[in-house]
């Protein structure tokens, strides 16, 4: 429908220089993957790491004894295909195992004033830092400092705010990356300072997930294996999520999945290539056959339908259930699990029952036959997963769509049995990790009485600041040192301006990374870069050569489906000064704390196999730590809603809630914006400037319309317009500090509503992206799409989901401006 055109191309990114290639607009592609992905991928890993060193690194990615792909949490099969990596898994090896570097010689040449002005992907190709690095008070350079002297100026700092009585003025960030090990002993640090501000990524991510699955069934984790999708779902749901771009081995589970005769159903405003056909690299069929037709069902909800969508579903469920009954035929609701397992069933149905299907209209663009249909493959299947990611966790009615994904899989058992349940499917490889090892702002009171239990203290009880409220702390002058190990804070974040300017209030920021970001040029007064190893690369302990003979360190990582794993480096570090993470955090902690502490700092810096001991102490399921994880493969964690239909809810039953449907409604003129990944990019990591299947070369400014809208809009594709998001403070009246809904329970009153996302009479915020190259699209009507990080300065930042604090950064209201 799109023709191919070229067009004088828009800066890829306002703040990059430098003539580049035209950006160029093709029809987006039908399928996944196939040659073309594993060339493409190829031609990364040759110009990066170079061939020998990147096949040296692809040979031993997600296999028993290498290491933990750096790309994304899905899941290894038992047995490991030789090549268990995909086209985007290498790409995230090649940025890591690259041979550049940015050393004390690129930082001489390029002050901080120079270096905001590079665009995301011209920083990352910097290459890899080498050493430590300190921005002096608002000096205009990083310079090479030792790592003694750049430990104890964080300690320092860290000793003062404690001195102080104030340890709440110090904040501890995660990116979902870190290992077990790490984010272990990050947490011990943080809590033994006095805090809880552990802000995570997670809070951007599957933060809503977790809330609505700990409310309903107990535990905030997905309750599928991936035998369950391959060998026993009839039915898999596909919400929300783009597996083609963002978890590519999945879709080689969704292919055995249909082989075996299951259905698949995709619900998602796009089209998105890997749902409709997928070529496996891996089996010669799909390379030179046409490839496997992966969806059955395409639904193409609007942004944010999605909780209208299960609630009309969940209905024609009951009502079949009830022409079932008067007819004497078998029962379409499992009425056996109901009864045993769980409560609230009644207010549920009677919230069901008037529900009004112009809502439902208004809300999903579907009409009630497509609904229809869909429950159809539902009543047709006897096991169904439902698979989710950030399609539905990042909206406003975040938690009460995820809640109501629970009612529909609970109204048909699909819980606790083989080939059924939950699957959120984690972004960054050990995000789910982290958080079990105490990653969280809001721990539960059992895991912080082990680990004072554990080590002899009394850690925080009260709640610290997730990602949102660390920028309002920061920029209300509340936050004194900040530090973060790994990810890319500035950019990741909503409200870009808001939060650069926050961040430039911090009279310390540190970063402990492996590649130079944005959050290194727009850090705080003073700033530490700290330079560490990465997944791919040999662990020694600083022993170099004399080590060589014996096996280097492991770190222990967590996937999407609860499954506990090994990960070791191989390659040569990019510079002999580079230290592990645990090594830092372990170094720091003696410093900040002192010898005299009772935890064995220096041992934990040294030997991981003493870390895993407290863990196995501390955090349950991890009994005999260390020789379960010297199993090939690992071990899983228990999770016992799957395993035995337990619930350790409130009521200890799983529970059916009641969810108002708050119809978001977006003014005349006006769009609702989805900001997302493109196929060349892993988060703030943006390898290159093509989105390949959904036809974009040369750029990454662009905004995809749906061709009606423009019509009616009276804007054409190829037209170059500004976004312009509008935002009345105030509209959302969501939890702000209050953070997670907690107890909330069955949820709400059952009213039905409306909210129109701008509202009221006073004028509205405007935050402005400037120059967006239009691109006419099949996308739902009334909704865009544009790629994130450069359309995060449009995302405000109080605009964050309910219950879980998470920015709505997947329905932002719009209007393009000529
Ligand atoms: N190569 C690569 N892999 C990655 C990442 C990466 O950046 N690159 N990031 C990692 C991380 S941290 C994460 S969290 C995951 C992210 O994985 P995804 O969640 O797949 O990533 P997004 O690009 O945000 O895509 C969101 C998808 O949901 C759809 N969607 C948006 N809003 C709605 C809605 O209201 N309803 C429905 N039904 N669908 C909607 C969008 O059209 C899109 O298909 O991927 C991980 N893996
Ligand atoms: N508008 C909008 N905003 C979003 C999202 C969205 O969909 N839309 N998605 C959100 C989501 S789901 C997430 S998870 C966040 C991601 O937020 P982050 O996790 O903060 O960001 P990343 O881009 O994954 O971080 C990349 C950086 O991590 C560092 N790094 C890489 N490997 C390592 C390592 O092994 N160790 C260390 N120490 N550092 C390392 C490198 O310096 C690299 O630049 O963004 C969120 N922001
Ligand atoms: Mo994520």
């Amino acid at each position: 429908m799109v023709a191919r055109r070229r067009v004088a191309r828009v800066s890829d990114d306002a703040r990059t220089a430098g003539p580049e290639p035209p950006l160029d607009v093709r029809p987006p592609k039908r399928e996944a993957a196939g040659v073309a992905g594993v060339v493409h991928a190829m031609a990364d890993v040759v110009e990066e790491p170079g061939l020998g060193r990147g096949l040296k690194a692809l040979r031993l990615v997600n296999q028993h004894g290498g290491f933990d792909c750096p790309g994304c949490a899905w899941p290894e099969p038992d047995r490991p295909h030789p090549a268990e990596f995909c086209e985007n898994g290498a790409k995230a090896v090649a940025e890591e195992a690259t041979r550049k570097r940015a050393d004390a010689a690129f930082f001489a040449a390029h002050p901080l004033s120079e270096l905001r002005t590079w665009s995301d992907h011209r920083l990352g190709r910097s290459g890899r830092l080498t050493e430590p690095l300190l921005r002096d008070a608002d000096a205009d350079h990083y310079r090479p400092v030792s790592w003694d002297d750049a430990l104890d100026l964080v300690a320092g700092a860290l000793r003062d705010v404690r001195a102080a009585g104030t340890p709440d003025r110090a904040a501890f960030y995660t990116s979902g990356r870190t290992s077990n090990e790490a984010a272990f002993l990050y947490q011990l640090l943080a809590r033994k300072l006095g805090t809880n501000n552990l802000p995570d990524c997670s809070n951007m991510c599957h933060e809503s997930s977790g809330t609505a699955l700990t409310e309903t069934i107990g535990v905030g984790k997905g309750s599928v294996s991936l035998a369950d999708i391959t060998d026993h779902a009839d039915l898999v749901v596909v919400v929300g999520q783009n597996p083609g771009t963002n978890h590519p081995r999945m879709l080689t589970a969704l292919e055995a999945a249909k082989d075996r005769g299951a259905r698949i159903v995709a619900i998602n405003p796009l089209p998105e290539a890997g749902l409709r056909t997928f070529r496996n690299p891996q089996r010669a069929r799909g390379i030179v056959g046409r490839g496997t037709r992966l969806a059955d069902r395409f639904l193409q909800v609007r942004l944010a339908g999605d909780l209208a969508l299960f609630q009309a579903v969940n209905r024609l469920l009951l009502e079949r259930d009830d022409a079932a009954r008067d007819r004497g035929r078998p029962p379409v609701l499992d009425h056996d699990f109901i009864a045993a397992h769980t409560d609230g069933f009644e207010q549920a149905a009677a919230a069901w029952r008037a529900l009004s299907w112009t809502d439902v209209h208004d809300a999903t663009g579907l009409d009630r036959s497509e609904i229809e249909a869909f429950a159809d493959d539902v009543v047709g299947a006897r096991n169904v997963v439902v698979c989710w990611a950030m399609g539905l966790t990042q909206h406003r009615h975040a938690v009460a769509t995820i809640r109501e994904v629970v009612n529909f899989l609970l109204l048909r058992g699909n819980i606790g049995r083989p080939g059924a349940g939950a699957c959120p499917v984690r972004g960054h490889s050990n995000v789910q990790g982290d958080r079990t090892m105490g990653i969280w702002e809001r721990p539960p009171a059992t895991f912080l009485d082990a680990l004072g239990a554990e080590f002899g203290f009394e850690p925080p009880r009260d709640p610290g600041h997730d990602t949102v409220d660390t920028i309002r702390a920061m920029r209300d002058g509340r936050i004194d040192v900040f530090l973060t190990m790994g990810g890319n804070f500035a950019a990741a974040t909503p409200d870009t301006d808001v939060t650069e300017a926050a961040l430039a209030t911090v009279p310390l920021t540190v970063h402990v990374s492996t590649k130079l970001n944005r959050s290194h040029v727009v850090p705080g007064r003073r700033s530490l870069i700290l330079p560490c190893l990465g997944r791919t690369e040999r662990d020694d302990g600083g022993r170099g050569r004399a080590a060589r003979a014996t096996a280097p360190r492991f770190v222990t990582v967590e996937d999407s489906m609860s499954v506990v794993h090994s990960s070791r480096g191989t390659l040569r570090p990019a510079s002999d000064l580079l230290r592990s993470e645990p090594a830092i955090v372990a170094d720091l902690a003696r410093r900040v704390l002192g010898d005299d502490d009772p935890a064995p700092w220096a041992e934990f810096g040294d030997d991981y196999s003493r870390i895993r001991e407290s863990i196995s102490r501390v955090v349950p399921g991890f009994e005999d730590f260390e020789r379960r994880v010297a199993e090939p493969g690992g071990f899983v964690l228990p999770h016992p809603p799957r395993d035995a239909r337990r619930f350790p809810t409130a009521t200890g039953r799983a529970r059916f809630t009641v969810n108002p449907l708050d119809v978001v409604r977006v003014p005349e003129g006006r769009l609702l914006l989805q900001t997302v990944r493109s196929h060349d990019q892993f988060n703030t990591t943006v390898y290159g400037q093509d989105d390949r299947y959904r036809g974009v070369t040369g750029g990454r400014r662009v905004v995809f319309v749906n061709p009606h809208d423009l019509a009616e809009l009276g804007v054409t594709d190829g037209q170059t317009v500004d976004l312009v998001s509008e935002w009345h403070a105030g509209a959302a009246g969501n939890g702000g500090s209050s953070g997670n809904g907690g107890t909330a329970g069955t949820g709400g009153t059952g009213d039905a509503g409306t909210t129109a996302e701008t509202h009221g009479t006073a004028a509205p915020q405007e935050r402005r992206a400037p120059g967006f190259r239009v691109v006419a699209f099949p996308t739902a009507k009334g909704c865009a799409a544009a790629y994130y990080p450069e359309t995060n300065v449009l995302v405000p930042l109080d605009h964050t989901a309910e219950g879980s604090n998470t920015p709505a950064s997947k329905s932002v209201v719009i209007r393009l401006e000529p």
